[in-house]
């Protein structure tokens, strides 16, 4: 054990550390699998007070922290690879209340996403934030990402759920922002700097989510259609006339996937894009709307097929076509991509990024999908079997320099809902200005002035 270390374990004794060599594997990486965990140790604090002795042991000892919640992520942003202590706030996971009038949730950091939404529909209400890593992901790690996913076209992002945060940050300060209030005109609301942060300015120690009534029954859709400009058209004929609560695209290559891993075919035949909506549908005339416009659909040759779940098992077989891609990839140690334009710009950006990548990416596998409705796709690009990993990434980072060009042309982000973390670090001045990252930084210094929240995430370390 190392001399701080020592020194961590004599101060605080009840703290739970871990040192072993599967621990430190284990904690030390999120889903992107791209860098070789080596954390100094893992530390599970069970209350605040201990999160902030941490950060103050941290300071003392100048050691970085990583705060780390179901490492779900896709960008590196809790990657522990260079002897940082990994604070874990999984055993921080008690929903701690509700409050009825206020209609928020207030949770600890380590919640998985599931467990909220369960405690959230207990009291009747929803906590609408949604994605396929509901079950593994924690609040802690979405309110870091500002996590968006499949809702966000009828919801928004993370950012409109969270009602008051307390926050350590890095000299040890306890913050506690918002406090629930639904008005409060006071000064800067740090609550939203915080939000989307990925942990360089405090680390979140509890939330209060706000929570809102179900959405009416829904209904949900498969469509096969001929091309990406077909989605478009389709998305803005279904949502002139229908309550959309998601629209989901993927094309054939991630169907194959998907397929192969398990999921069932629901429609016959091969096309080259395919989209899972769903929609409110409490009577039939909403109903007939639907079927009204699929109808049309078929007649302007912008949909070839479509089925409508006729029961909650055959929409979840439809959702599964959607929510298995990203597990249908990772044995294809996938580079990805999260990039968002605004609405308005996607049909002239999805041809831009089209040929680009044709040009650019002749040799590799390259599959689509996403919330287009939202602006958001995901570009993962396959690596071939019998490619290094080094020469694969190489060409791939090359490729998303010009991505990143493209992006900027449109006014687009290179991160949509992912967080910046390693992966996307080279490209954030495509997305954000000279003057705002130089600000960013200077923000930092002010939260965290020694640099000890999970250094060399969003932006290299000073
Ligand atoms: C999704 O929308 C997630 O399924 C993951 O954001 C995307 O794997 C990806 O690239
Ligand atoms: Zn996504």
């Amino acid at each position: 054990m190392s001399a701080a270390l020592d020194d961590l374990a004599r101060h605080l004794p009840g703290l739970r550390l871990l040192t072993g060599q599967v621990d430190l594997e284990h904690y030390g990486r999120d889903w992107t699998r791209r860098w070789t965990p080596a954390p100094l140790a893992i530390a599970l604090p069970a209350t605040v007070e201990e999160v902030q002795d941490i950060v103050c042991w941290a300071n003392v000892h100048r050691v970085a922290i990583v705060p780390s919640g179901g490492r779900t992520g896709l960008s590196g942003g809790a990657v522990a690879a260079n002897g940082e202590l990994v604070l874990s706030l999984e055993r921080m996971n008690r929903v701690l209340g509700f409050a009825p009038a206020d209609r928020t949730l207030t949770v600890q950091p380590g919640v998985p996403l599931a467990a909220a939404q369960a405690a959230a529909r207990e009291h009747g209400l929803v906590y609408p934030v949604d994605f396929a890593a509901r079950g593994s992901c924690s609040i802690g790690g979405n309110i870091a990402t500002n996590a968006g996913g499949i809702r966000v076209i009828r919801y928004g992002n993370t950012r409109e759920w969270i009602a008051g945060l307390k926050v350590v940050t890095g000299n040890g300060a306890l913050l506690d922002l918002n406090r629930g209030l639904v008005k409060n005109s006071s000064g800067y609301d740090f609550r939203h700097l915080l939000i989307g942060s990925e942990g360089t300015l405090g680390i979140v120690v509890e939330a209060a989510l706000k929570l809102t009534e179900p959405p009416p029954p829904a209904q949900t859709m498969l469509l096969a259609l001929p091309d990406l400009d077909a989605v478009l058209s389709v998305f803005s004929s279904f949502r002139a006339k229908l309550a959309l609560q998601a629209f989901e695209f993927f094309t054939d290559v991630a169907l194959k996937h998907v397929l192969a891993h398990g999921a069932q075919r629901a429609l016959d035949g091969n096309h080259p894009c395919y989209v899972v909506t769903e929609f409110d549908a409490p009577d039939e005339a909403a109903q007939d709307a639907a079927l009204g416009l699929l109808g049309e659909g078929m007649e302007q040759g912008w949909i070839a097929d479509g089925t409508i779940a006729q029961s909650e098992a055959q929409a979840a077989a439809l959702w599964r076509l959607r929510e298995g891609i990203t597990e249908s990839l990772a044995p294809h140690r996938p580079y990805k991509n999260d990039v968002s334009v605004r609405i308005g710009v996607v049909p002239k950006y999805l041809h831009a990024m089209q040929a680009l990548l044709a040009r650019e990416y002749p040799q590799f596998e390259v599959v689509w999908f996403g919330h287009i409705g939202d602006g958001n796709l995901h570009i993962n690009v396959l690596k071939p079997d019998g490619v290094a990993d080094v020469d694969f990434i190489a060409q791939c980072e090359h490729v998303t320099k010009r991505l990143a060009a493209t992006l900027k042309e449109h006014g687009g982000s290179i991160s949509a809902e992912h967080g910046i973390g390693l992966l996307k670090r080279p490209y954030l001045d495509s997305t954000r200005g000279v003057a705002e990252i130089a600000l960013m930084r200077g923000v930092r210094k002010v939260f965290d002035p020694n640099g000890i929240l999970n250094p060399g995430k969003l932006f290299e370390s000073d």
